[in-house]
Parts: structure tokens; sequence; C-alpha cells
């Protein structure tokens, strides 16, 4: 089935609260209803932002403004390159973090200015925003909990165990807990908050619920 204009949804939240595991279980349920799906994440959606992604989560220490430009050029290589061709034919773009990310990471993490962060986004994605965001509500604890079982899986690790994200202290995820917090409150037509506790079924049908009723409105 082909949307005329293309559906873009985004997932968001800290870590390990399940966007991948999601992810993968909305791009089954699109497909079995006869969508096509573009499933992508950032950053590393292209060949240079996986470069970037090596870089920003495994490299050496990286100033903030720095860091935040990086994930801008990701945006900017991904957006042109993959999400914008594969709108244009209709297909919905299932991206597993967008701007939300960098607005919770860069701003209420590391303390850089949110509107200097909201130009920077708007640059690199030529002002796109995504139709639906889904922000999965998981207690910080919680996440880093399942984030930390995810590291030691023998299915083996979403990204590298330990990330520099990953290692930073509590009050570092509670501050970004905080964040997506306000975001979607001051954006509640498109930011919708999905409860991640729960079997991961259950909270697949939680946010099928919510797809479905976005892709009935055309
Ligand atoms: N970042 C940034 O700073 N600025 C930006 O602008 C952007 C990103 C775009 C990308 O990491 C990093 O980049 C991220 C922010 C930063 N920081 N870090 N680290 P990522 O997206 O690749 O990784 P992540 O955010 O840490 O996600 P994750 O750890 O891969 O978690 P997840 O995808 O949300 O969860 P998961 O892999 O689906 O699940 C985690 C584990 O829990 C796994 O073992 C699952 O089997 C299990 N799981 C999943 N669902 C459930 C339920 N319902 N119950 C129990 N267990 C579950």
């Amino acid at each position: 089935m082909q949307l005329r204009s293309g559906l873009f949804i985004t997932l968001e939240g800290g870590e390990g609260v399940g966007k991948t595991t999601q992810q993968a279980l909305l791009a089954g349920r699109l497909q079995k209803e006869g969508y096509t799906c573009l499933c992508t994440r950032e950053p590393g959606g292209t060949v240079l932002g996986q470069k970037l992604r090596a870089l920003l989560l495994h490299g050496d220490p990286i100033e903030p403004l720095a860091e935040l430009l990086l994930y801008a050029a990701d945006r900017a290589e991904h957006v042109q390159t993959r999400i914008h061709p594969a709108l244009a034919a209709g297909q919905v773009v299932v991206c597993d973090r967008f701007t939300d990310s960098t607005l919770a990471y860069q701003g209420y993490g590391r303390g850089l200015d949110l509107n200097l962060i909201r130009q920077v986004n708007q640059l690199a994605t030529g002002n796109l925003q995504p139709h639906l965001t889904l922000w999965l509500d998981l207690p910080p604890q919680l996440g880093l909990k399942r984030a930390c079982s995810r590291t030691t899986s023998p299915a083996g690790p979403a990204s590298l165990p330990g990330d520099r994200m990953e290692q930073a202290h509590l009050s570092f995820h509670q501050r970004l807990y905080q964040g997506f917090q306000e975001l979607a409150a001051a954006e509640p037509q498109r930011i919708v908050r999905i409860d991640a506790q729960g079997s991961p079924q259950e909270v697949a049908e939680r946010i099928w619920a919510v797809v479905k009723s976005r892709l009935a409105q055309g």
C-alpha cells in the first residue's frame, strides 16, 4: 500500500527503552498490512553516518558543540539521501531517534542551548518534521537495566557495550527523561507517550493502536 506523501514516524526515549525492539515489531506489522517500510536510525542511517556513529559513540571524548554538529552532519546526509526519497515514494519511514534525541541529549543532557539546537536541527533537516513521534516512556533505571542485559546478550549488542552515553551518570539519564517529558508536553499533537513497561508484545499493541489511528487519518 502506498501513501500519497509517505508517513514519517520516529521512536524516541532514553537508553534501553525498547526502541530497536519496537521498530522491528512495528515494521513487521506495517508490512503485514501491506505498507512498504524503511527502517532506519540515527546516528548511522547512511554510509557516512556509520562512520560518524563510530566516532560519536566509541571514539575519543568530543566537545558538546562539535558533537552537536556531527549529529547534524549525520542527519543532513540521512534526510537527503534516505528519508526524503522514501517519503516521496509513499513509504512509511520508521526512524530510531531523530531531532528530539538531540534536544534531549545535547540540550537537557549536555547543557547546550535549546534554541541553538533547534536552529541546527532545522538546518540539518531542511525543516522536515516527523508526522508522529512515539516517546517510549520508561524510568531511566529500568531502561539502563534493560540496556545492560542487552550488552551482555548472546544475541549480540545493538551498539557496542558501554558506549559513552551509557557510561554517563544516572543524573544525566534523569535529565534526559525530564527533557523527553517536557518535549512531549510541548508538542502533544506530534509526540505521543507510550508506556514502555510490560512485555514487548504489550508495548507493540499500544504502539500499533496509535499508528493505526494515524494511518486512518490518511
Ligand atoms: N544520540 C545523541 O546524543 N544525539 C542525537 O541527536 C542522536 C543520538 C540521534 C545512539 O544509541 C546514541 O546516540 C544514544 C543517544 C545518542 N545514546 N546512547 N548510548 P542507540 O540509539 O543506538 O542506542 P540506545 O539509545 O542506547 O538504544 P538501545 O540501548 O539500543 O536501546 P533501545 O533500542 O531503546 O532498546 P532495545 O535494544 O530494543 O532493548 C534493550 C534491551 O531490552 C534488549 O535486551 C531487549 O531485548 C530488551 N527489551 C526490549 N523491550 C523489552 C520489554 N518490553 N521488556 C523487557 N525487555 C525488553
